[in-house]
């Protein structure tokens, strides 16, 4: 059978950096990230090496890179710690002075730490931790809301060499029990609540019906969020504030081992437990690090404003560690793009003046839902830079995106990463690469992906393929905690020696590549495996649709039948004629073979917690009309709820 996947797509459009961003840019022309580029992959450890001398080292690696496939050291026998990286080093210079965090909460309340500031937080509070018995190595697990004291908490655990292992707030007791016992975490951090579209989120309570049964946890750390009244369990839990009083600020930073581990992030794989992804520290903080610099191309007077959850690896490497490790300052917001109106996130960018703004594609379909007047209301005026993360951007949503938010001024950097890469692997580099609406472009420094067949050959021009990394990184995942057999079968079994990432994609002419969703949800059409993406985005291109997800459902006949999940924009109203026109739509757009069997037209999609959409529950809507897999990971069960009643 045909194991190339089709590729539908006709997107022609080209947007060239403009001049005077490229003239105060780090990289400055395509020819200079040429040859950046191909020097960093002639001789990556020298590229690396340059890059780690640029941060604080208590002794120098001996060695770059020691690769045993599929298990890398990078920077071996060095020894950094990244919570000095990103604070006690900025101290001797000005910068001391300079906001490291601005933090909105939801209610409208506000606050600014400097560098110092956050660094006599982040001392206290591992003393906390010290007090409380947590040693190096010990897991701790993060259950916090979008508040400075997330990053506090982060930064302390990293400051002793604790491994901090954050939970979505979101997630329920369950989800909680989980991931604290696969990690059998000592201590947690939480807080009384959080605010979230206007009502309170009671993480302390979701805590406490996970104590029961969570053994290994011996104290539980509160920070004082909300006027809630909680119970306070007599021994176990602790009020945050309390203890910062009883500790000083000064805290050494431990002399770490590059190698040793840095954090747990748990993500969901399509089947099964929890995958505990576990990121070390010299290379995770050499990558994240350069990644922030020349791909947000962080100029000292920046703001700098990425709206992810710290409970995403997103919020992990460029909320938290990559603007910190570049001294610059970053704007933390506590709460929902729409609370109070759709254009909150528009508000926050004129209060504080952003400069440089990263968000999500699924917030972006969101806003063009919500529709234009709302960002239409604010000036926009200090962006200089945009960028997206998380799923395939469709380009109608991108030209959206630079029109409307960008006001065809600022380049838009659709950076391609997976919590497994820890840091950003194919973007553009936003003064160099000309972009195109709905592509990654071209690998970051060091990276060499690839898009090869199932048989393990590089494909053709333009040929849908796997896409997989040839070489070691230093911030990739050095295993999954405690299951070096799942990582070795997950990751490394396809092809060995490489890196095999699970998304689909293509290369233009251009070497450009081109996401075009998950394998796992590539649908068989008579024979053509076709990508979930560019059909969805020829769904996106039509004037009345806002969002859509396609999936495949078993048919006699063709293998699988295509079944699109559309919502609609506000304004206009579900009818069998609008699913016939959307069925021609995509004929037209990119032919006959995608032409979808059934439309259903719904209020809303199942995502993440991050956003993504959940496809593998709208495949067992569309095949047995119910879901019986897991939904842990689910933001908004109502949403299946409907999906139900829709189809009745
Ligand atoms: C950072 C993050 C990883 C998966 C990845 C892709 C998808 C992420 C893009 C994208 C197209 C992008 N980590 N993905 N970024 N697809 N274009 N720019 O999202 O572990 O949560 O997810 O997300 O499928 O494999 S993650």
């Amino acid at each position: 059978m045909e194991q190339k996947i089709t590729s539908l797509s006709k997107e022609k459009r080209v947007f060239h950096p403009k001049e005077p961003f490229s003239r105060r840019a780090h990289i400055k022309s395509m020819a200079q990230y040429k040859k950046m580029y191909n020097e960093s992959i002639k001789n990556p450890e020298k590229f690396w090496a340059k890059a780690a001398e640029e941060l604080y080292w208590f002794r120098r690696w001996k060695e770059v890179l020691k690769w045993k496939p599929p298990h890398a050291q990078w920077f071996v026998k060095g020894k950094l710690n990244m919570s000095y990286n990103c604070l006690d080093r900025h101290l001797g210079s000005w910068r001391r002075n300079k906001a490291a965090i601005i933090w909105e909460g939801e209610n409208g309340d506000t606050a600014t730490w400097t560098y110092q500031q956050l660094h006599s937080q982040v001392c206290k509070f591992a003393n906390v931790l010290k007090m409380l018995g947590i040693q190096k190595g010990d897991r701790v697990c993060i259950y916090m809301p979008m508040i400075p004291e997330i990053a506090v908490a982060m930064l302390a655990c990293a400051r002793i060499g604790a491994v901090h292992s954050i939970i979505f707030g979101g997630f329920s007791s369950s989800a909680l029990v989980d991931r604290i016992n696969d990690a059998q975490a000592k201590l947690v951090v939480t807080a009384d609540g959080a605010y979230r579209r206007g009502t309170i989120v009671k993480l302390k309570e979701n805590v406490d019906n996970a104590m029961a049964d969570c053994p290994t946890v011996e104290n539980v750390v509160v920070v004082k969020r909300l006027e809630q009244e909680v119970i306070m369990h007599y021994g176990r839990d602790h009020w945050y504030d309390e203890l910062m009083h009883s500790v000083d600020d000064v805290c050494p930073a431990e002399q770490l081992d590059s190698e040793h581990p840095l954090y747990i992030l748990y993500t969901s794989g399509t089947t099964g437990k929890p995958k505990g992804i576990l990121h070390t520290t010299g290379g995770y903080t050499v990558m994240t690090y350069l990644t922030t610099k020349y791909v947000f191309d962080i100029k000292e007077e920046d703001i700098y404003w990425c709206t992810a959850d710290a409970g995403w690896v997103t919020g992990h490497s460029y909320v938290v560690y990559g603007p910190l490790l570049n001294g610059a300052t970053t704007v933390m917001y506590e709460g929902a793009p729409n609370y109070p109106d759709p254009d909150r996130f528009w508000k926050i960018i004129d209060k504080y003046k952003i400069n440089v703004f990263y968000t999500a594609p699924t917030a972006i379909r969101a806003f063009i839902k919500w529709g234009e007047e709302w960002p239409r209301k604010h000036k926009l005026d200090t962006l200089r830079l945009l960028g997206t993360v998380g799923e395939p951007i469709n380009p109608e949503a991108w030209m959206w995106y630079y029109k409307v938010i960008g006001k065809g001024k600022c380049p838009i950097v659709d950076t391609w990463w997976q919590t497994e890469t820890g840091a950003i692997m194919i973007t553009p580099i936003p003064g160099a690469t000309p972009t195109k609406p709905g592509t990654v472009t071209l690998p970051f420094f060091g990276i060499v992906p690839e898009v090869m067949t199932k048989e393990g050959k590089k494909c053709k021009v333009n040929e849908g393929g796997y896409l997989v990394i040839t070489k070691p990184w230093p911030a990739m995942l050095r295993t999954i905690y405690k299951d070096d057999h799942r990582y070795q079968r997950q990751y490394w079994s396809e092809y060995p020696g490489i890196y095999f990432t699970g998304d689909g994609a293509r290369k233009d002419k251009d070497g450009y590549f081109w996401i075009m969703g998950r394998v796992d949800d590539v649908i068989n059409v008579s024979g053509h495996r076709i990508g979930t993406a560019e059909v969805e985005s020829a769904l996106v291109a039509h004037a009345k649709v806002a969002e859509s997800a396609v999936v495949g459902r078993p048919d006699d006949l063709k293998g699988s039948a295509i079944c699109a999940f559309v919502t609609l924009e506000g304004k206009y109203a579900p009818s069998e004629e609008l699913k016939a026109e959307l069925k021609e739509w995509v004929v037209k757009q990119i032919g006959a073979l995608a032409r979808p069997d059934e439309i259903r037209l719904t209020e809303a999609l199942p995502k993440t917690r991050s956003g993504k959409i959940m496809r593998r529950l709208l495949r067992e809507i569309a095949t047995q009309g119910i879901v019986t897999g897991d939904t842990t990971t689910l933001e908004d069960f109502s949403v299946l709820e409907t999906l139900r009643d829709e189809e009745e």
